[in-house]
């Protein structure tokens, strides 16, 4: 028996995909609400394929709680936010979990925390709770770090393709845990040690931040002298060890733009370079209104209320906000003194922040500049629609109205 613990994005996705293989599982999760809703067969964010994963995995029989349940592996996906001061990883959530199970767990229960941590996080915060548990109730109680790796909008087939990292303390717990992912990962499974899984996955996501900052940090130099970043970009990732990701309006979402910080918080002093894409990165929302107000000079826009940010979500086809550069661009506006743009974001149906839209014909009516701040399906549908206006296009997908890019 499984019991999953934390039924966020990674959680809940995970959780149905072993009972739909198989497994018996009960998810658990502290927020009542969430667990009300699961119970009811609702599922609790949108991700393509998500509904139908879970009625096959209601037909296995997965259930919710509220509360853990004496099991023989526990599944931990809970958050691990980063403390804004000090950069380091804040496991406050990993920890009361880790607490909480290890009050009803059976003898030789196997911990696999998927969360997201930096390198010596079990080490130095969950090994000392198993090991004095294993000390006073003679229980073995064993540790596994297997981090996730699915992206948001392709949950479902990266679960099934990607390949995984098991990190652990002996082989044979290593080839055990490898049995359970095996039953519905085709991917190649790799065991190692519990410091170097909770490193390469800290340096997966570091890697993609370093990239997009570099192709964020051309698309300045390239506004700088007048040249076409997204050309160049094109043509140089023709060679065949070159391979550039797109500059944008910034890097959100919960991993990329909270991982490098980790490395930055631990290694200060070294983590050099990782550091530097941070701040390329978390400068773009600021890069962007400067862009407007370059635009808006131009065309003698005079109030914010004429122009449009389309997008509130971290990235496409997602109704995830977490750190979204919309959201960050809003701030800015905000600490200029500039109220009043416009929004509209087709994956957010209550309204988040001011003067956000739900129609999207009248947000378009309303506008004289939309500035795509995330490439939807929705806006490469409607497309035609901003034909007339005049628009700032930051994921270059846009191909018609009176066009500036980054
Ligand atoms: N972005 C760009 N330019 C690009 C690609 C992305 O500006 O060329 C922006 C996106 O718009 C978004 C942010 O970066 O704001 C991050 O988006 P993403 O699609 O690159 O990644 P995430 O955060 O949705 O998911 C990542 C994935 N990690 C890697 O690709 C190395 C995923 O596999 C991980 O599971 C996830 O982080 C995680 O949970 O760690």
């Amino acid at each position: 028996m499984i019991n999953v613990i934390g039924l966020g994005y990674i959680g809940l996705p995970t959780a149905l995909m072993l009972a739909k293989n198989g497994s018996k599982v009960i998810g658990t999760d502290n927020n009542a609400d969430l667990v009300r809703k699961l119970q009811k067969g609702f599922i609790t964010f949108e991700e393509a394929g998500l509904s139908k994963l879970f009625e096959e995995a209601s037909l296995a029989g997965i259930t919710f709680e509220n509360h853990y349940v004496p099991a023989d592996y526990y599944l931990v996906a809970v958050p691990t936010p980063y403390d804004k001061d000090s950069k380091k990883v804040n496991p406050k959530y990993l920890v009361e979990a880790i607490k909480g199970l290890l009050e009803v767990c059976k003898k030789g229960s196997v911990v696999i925390i998927e969360s997201t941590i930096s390198p010596k996080t079990i080490d130095v915060f969950v090994r000392p709770f198993i090991n004095e548990h294993n000390i006073n109730k003679h229980d073995n109680i064993e540790i596994v770090h297997a981090p996730e790796r699915i992206i948001p909008g392709n949950m479902i087939y990266e679960l099934e393709n990607n390949s995984r990292t098991i990190g652990c303390d002996s082989k044979e717990i290593g080839e055990r845990v490898k049995k359970i992912y095996a039953s519905f990962c085709k991917g190649e499974i790799i065991i190692t040690d519990i410091r170097t899984a909770e490193m390469t996955k800290v340096v997966e996501n570091t890697y993609r931040d370093i990239n997009i900052a570099f192709a964020n940090e051309l698309a300045k130099i390239c506004r700088h002298d007048n040249m076409d970043v997204y050309e160049i970009i094109k043509i140089a990732n023709k060679h065949p060890r070159v391979n550039i990701l797109s500059p944008g309006p910034g890097v959100g979402g919960h991993c990329i733009s909270v991982d490098p910080w980790f490395l930055v918080g631990d290694y200060p002093g070294l983590a050099n370079i990782i550091l530097a894409a941070r701040k390329i990165n978390d400068s773009m929302p600021e890069f962007v209104l400067y862009r407007m107000a370059q635009i808006m000079e131009k065309h003698r826009i005079k109030n914010v209320n004429k122009v449009g940010l389309y997008g509130l979500t971290y990235k496409e086809n997602v109704d995830d906000i977490r750190e979204s550069p919309t959201l960050q661009l809003i701030g800015n506006m905000k600490n200029h003194l500039a109220y009043g743009a416009r929004c509209f974001d087709p994956f957010v149906k209550i309204n988040i922040v001011e003067n956000q839209m739900q129609n999207f014909d009248e947000f378009v009516d309303e506008c004289e500049m939309i500035v795509i701040m995330v490439a939807h399906g929705h806006i490469l549908e409607n497309m035609d629609k901003l034909a007339d206006k005049i628009i700032l296009d930051t994921r270059n997908v846009c191909t018609c109205g009176n066009l500036y890019k980054l």
